[in-house]
């Protein structure tokens, strides 16, 4: 077969061995619009719909949307929104071509086509994936961060907002002036209480524009919290070439994901909702519980692995988990710190949990970058280790292993400074910051913690100031700073780690 490009007029031609959309794709309008068409939405709720659509026909055809690069026009708008889902484990290659997306707007310039779009009648559920930083709120609290230069932006200029919680209430203002129908606003995104702070960052907003717009969200828009998975990373052009030579097409916007996938979401919308709970999400009271399981355990060990595993000198997340040292390091701290401050999960046995997730992590096909992974940190820390510590704290627990990731992702970005010889190119909020402190202060741990810990975006002042904690972030400081990080992690690993730190002092 020769490589032509994937489009509606080629489905009939894909060899039998993919998967093509169960449904009349030509009778579908839009009904759910998302903001962030990336890898992970594509293998994640994009899926989802396209098993409901195959199902349970309804109009629930999606529009993506993206206020940020790339321009979507370019691949999934050539393709009518189609695209291949591969599913990769180890040697094995499953490839499906989803076609829930119906329609692409790209929104990068100006907000007005994302505005319109949000705005219409027809759209009874927007969804969003636009990473953590999107959400423009202070990690340690989960408030608005009313500094933050796009926020400061959108309020003083409303109608052509461009954060996310601008574009959203914006949007909602524009549904109250014309139709005034309900919508639900659901997170997709790995931030604690993704509902709340999502609801949190649009009604502060919101009530600095207008009390009337304020009440008008109150009384017509939900948001609902929700755990998300699937191990999607970012597409290669080894991607695009496998489908190619696999199977004889063209696809610019392939996605790569692990078998694995879960949604749990909370039970609180507002309108119409698409029947996701009939293909495998589930619809539950209370998400926490499953919301705390894995961002702490999937999303802890993923993110230790990245700052250790680039400090390790590895590359991929499945190479870091294929050292023995890095893969007991993890499962250690995974069972003996991070299971006692779980919750009770309905249905789910922890430690079973534990066992999957890092069999998930060894999957050779998954090519996940550890410094994909190590992007943001200081937006991803908060929910995946300083809570599990803050509540080891709490009732007394050693914290010896989980302040290790914590340290490591300072010393990733301390690296990075000038001072430091910048060892490789980072991209988080908070690295000019960082740089600047270990420009200015070099290599004397202490300090360097100091500082760090001073930040109180990042880490509320009471962990900053507790000394236990303080006493591990010096200590993993002096570690992975120093020319043999792993030979830290294996003496870290090689004991009962309550005996490391028996009394630490406060020093001066
Ligand atoms: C990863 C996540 O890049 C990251 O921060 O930890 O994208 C992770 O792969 C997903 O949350 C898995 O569901």
């Amino acid at each position: 077969m020769s490589a032509g490009n994937l489009s509606p007029a080629l489905l009939d031609r894909l060899p039998p061995e993919v998967r093509k959309p169960a449904y009349d794709r030509a009778a579908l309008k839009p009904g759910i619009a998302h903001v962030g068409v990336g890898a992970f939405h594509r293998c994640h709720q994009a899926e989802y719909t396209d098993d409901l659509l195959a199902k349970d026909f309804d109009r629930w055809g999606l529009v993506g949307v993206n206020i940020r690069p790339p321009l979507l026009a370019e691949t999934l708008g050539r393709q009518s929104g189609l695209y291949t889902r591969l599913i990769r484990q180890n040697d094995e290659v499953e490839a499906r071509v989803i076609g829930s997306i119906v329609r692409v707007i790209d929104s990068q310039d100006t907000a007005a086509p994302a505005l319109e779009m949000l705005a219409a009648p027809e759209i009874e559920m927007v969804t969003m994936t636009v990473t953590e930083k999107g959400y423009c709120h202070i990690p340690s609290s989960g408030a608005l961060d009313l500094d933050h230069p796009d926020i400061v932006h959108d309020l003083a200029n409303p109608e052509t907002p461009r954060s996310v919680p601008g574009i959203l209430a914006r949007a909602l203002e524009l549904r109250m002036a014309s139709h005034g129908r309900p919508v639900t606003l659901l997170s997709c995104d790995n931030i604690p209480t993704n509902g709340i702070i999502l609801g949190n960052v649009v009604r502060t907003f919101a009530e600095r524009r207008s009390g009337k717009l304020a009440d008008w969200i109150e009384a017509n828009t939900a948001f609902p919290s929700a755990m998300v998975d699937r191990i999607a990373p970012a597409t290669t052009e080894a991607d695009i070439e496998t489908v190619k030579k696999r199977f004889g097409y063209r696809d610019a916007a392939v996605v790569v994901g692990e078998r694995f996938r879960q949604w749990v979401i909370e039970n609180r919308f507002a309108g119409r909702v698409p029947r996701w709970d009939l293909v495998g999400a589930a619809f539950v009271d209370d998400v926490t519980p499953f919301e705390h399981l894995k961002m702490r355990v999937l999303n802890g060990a993923q993110t230790t692995l990245s700052y250790l595993g680039v400090l390790g000198g590895f590359e991929h997340t499945f190479e870091a988990i294929a050292a023995p040292l890095l893969a007991r390091f993890v499962r250690r701290m995974l069972t003996e710190e991070t299971l006692p401050t779980l919750m009770p999960v309905p249905g789910i046995a922890p430690a079973a949990y534990v066992e999957q997730s890092l069999s998930r992590l060894t999957n050779t096909a998954i090519r996940h970058r550890n410094h994909q992974i190590a992007t943001d940190g200081s937006q991803k820390i908060v929910q995946r280790l300083l809570n599990p510590i803050r509540d080891r704290l709490t009732k007394g627990g050693s914290i010896a292993l989980l302040s290790v990731p914590v340290a490591g992702w300072m010393a990733y970005l301390i690296k990075a400074s000038a001072r430091f010889g910048r060892a490789w190119q980072v991209s988080d909020p908070f690295a000019e910051k960082i740089a600047a402190i270990a420009d200015r202060i070099g290599a004397d741990s202490e300090a360097l913690s100091d500082s760090i810990l001073a930040i109180d975006a990042i880490f509320d002042p009471s962990l900053a100031a507790d000394p236990t904690f303080r006493a591990y972030i010096v200590a993993g400081l002096d570690g992975l700073l120093s020319n043999d990080p792993m030979g830290f992690v294996g003496q870290v690993c090689a004991g009962p780690t309550d005996a490391r730190l028996k009394q630490p002092a406060r020093s001066a």
